[in-house]
């Protein structure tokens, strides 16, 4: 076998993550930084963007190019950046207030476009950053400083909703197993389009019913083969993310080639946009046409 280029210590920078000791974003942070190092993608090639909260802290603890965006701002900017230069590995890691309650049209919108990023929802079920308020994914009945008289809505189904608009790689991982994190994140990775992976992230702190304790007894257990099968049709994915299961299903849902948005772009058939020459580009006509 050839020699790797990369090490793993190329994605550490010198930092020490800030988080509680147990949080589940330490475990997202190494699979995702073993899963780079597996595929041996460049962290000069890469861009991790997220905003401004809890996990989305991470990006100072990879050694890749990042940007901290606007709240709820992250898939446009990551868009953005994959369209502008395509040959980038462009990875988006989100909180679920972030990607299913502000974001929520940015994140329905991504998967008809179907760009190649990789979306991370670190799912804690609850708001960290402003001190324990019930999040779009709180269950029913949650006790907390925004629902003291416990929450009486029901809480969104991202993968089925991501489902629905037209992903083509879904996917649940569970911070409790690195291992198996770190292969659906590869595996995410290597998809040529958007993919998207729902953590539980039990956040030790401040979510003190939705422990690791809880999961548990509720996920799949992936050594003992329990789940581990790909759905390839999309309407019994969506029946199978939106029916409760005896069990939480944990592994790849749902996985389908089509054409990603940059392939269909004649612009980038031969090259980024970075690489191109823009200099002699006249925009003239195109603005009378249309003003
Ligand atoms: C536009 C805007 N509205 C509200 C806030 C306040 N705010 C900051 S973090 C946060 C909750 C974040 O929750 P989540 O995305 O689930 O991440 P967690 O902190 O739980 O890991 C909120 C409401 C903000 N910063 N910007
Ligand atoms: S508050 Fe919760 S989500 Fe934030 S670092 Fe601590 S355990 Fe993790």
């Amino acid at each position: 076998m050839s020699e790797k280029k990369y090490s793993s210590k190329d994605y550490w920078t010198k930092n020490q993550p800030t988080w509680c000791p147990w949080c589940g974003d330490f475990t997202i942070l190494n699979s995702l930084k073993w899963a780079l190092n597996n595929l041996q993608i460049a962290p000069e090639k890469t861009v991790l963007v997220a905003w401004i909260w809890c996990g989305s802290l991470m990006p100072y603890w990879v050694k890749t190019y990042w940007m901290c965006t606007l709240h709820g701002r992250s898939i446009p900017v990551a868009k953005w950046v994959k369209l502008a230069n395509n040959d980038l590995t462009v990875i988006v890691n989100a909180g679920d207030w972030d990607s299913l309650w502000i974001w929520l049209g940015h994140f329905s919108h991504c998967f008809r476009r179907n760009l190649d990023i990789t979306i991370l929802i670190d799912n804690n079920w609850i708001y960290w950053l402003t001190k324990w308020q019930t999040s779009p994914t709180s269950q029913k009945l949650t006790f907390s400083s925004s629902t003291p008289f416990w929450s009486i809505e029901t809480p969104v189904n991202g993968l089925a909703l991501a489902t629905l608009m037209g992903a083509t790689f879904v996917a649940r991982g569970f911070t409790w197993d690195q291992k198996w994190l770190t292969a659906i994140i590869e595996e995410a990775i290597k998809h040529k389009w958007t993919a998207v992976i729902d953590i539980l992230q039990p956040c030790v702190t401040f979510n003190k019913v939705e422990t690791y304790e809880f999961y548990f007894d509720k996920v799949e257990d992936l050594e003992k083969n329990t789940w581990k099968k790909i759905i390839s049709s999309r309407e019994e994915a969506v029946k199978i993310l939106s029916t409760p299961q005896e069990k939480i299903p944990v592994w790849i849902f749902y996985k389908e080639d089509l054409s990603t948005y940059e392939n269909q772009c004649f612009q980038l058939e031969k090259w980024p946009l970075v690489s191109q020459d823009i200099e002699n580009i006249d925009v003239e006509k195109i603005m009378k046409k249309f003003s």
